[in-house]
């Protein structure tokens, strides 16, 4: 058995939470904030079969798209507690994914 967790924009959350009951993966939803933008996103937790993997990692793909966004906040301190304030685009994929061996799984 494997733990995917797969980082995704808020955005698509509600879509393939959806989609993947649907499709009888079990699914657990965490808030979660970015370190890089500080802003919140969504960590799904989804154990599955090892060969279910290939399914579930399409099933992310068909519904998370990269999106881009504007922030003001540039990724080094120009100074201790100073940041570069012009804004500038970054390119948010539509998913980060971990796949996990998992030794143990129960339910009682
Ligand atoms: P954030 O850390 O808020 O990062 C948002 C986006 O900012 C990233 O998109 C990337 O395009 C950019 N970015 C992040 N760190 C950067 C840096 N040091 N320099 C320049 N640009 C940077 P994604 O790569 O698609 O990541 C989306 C979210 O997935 C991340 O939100 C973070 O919550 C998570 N994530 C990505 N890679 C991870 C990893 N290796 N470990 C844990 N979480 C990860």
């Amino acid at each position: 058995m494997k733990l995917v967790i797969a980082i995704i924009q808020d955005e698509d959350t509600a879509n393939l939470v959806s989609m993947l009951t649907e499709e009888g993966f079990r699914v657990t939803k965490l808030a979660s904030t970015g370190g890089f933008l500080k802003s919140g996103n969504t960590t799904l937790l989804i154990g599955v079969d090892d060969d279910k993997v290939e399914a579930l990692v399409k099933v992310i793909e068909k519904v998370c798209r990269p999106r881009e966004v504007t922030t003001s906040v540039a990724p080094m301190p120009l100074v201790e507690e100073a940041y570069m304030p012009y804004p500038y685009n970054i390119k948010i994929g539509g998913a980060t994914i971990f796949v996990l061996d998992v030794d143990r799984y129960e339910r009682i």
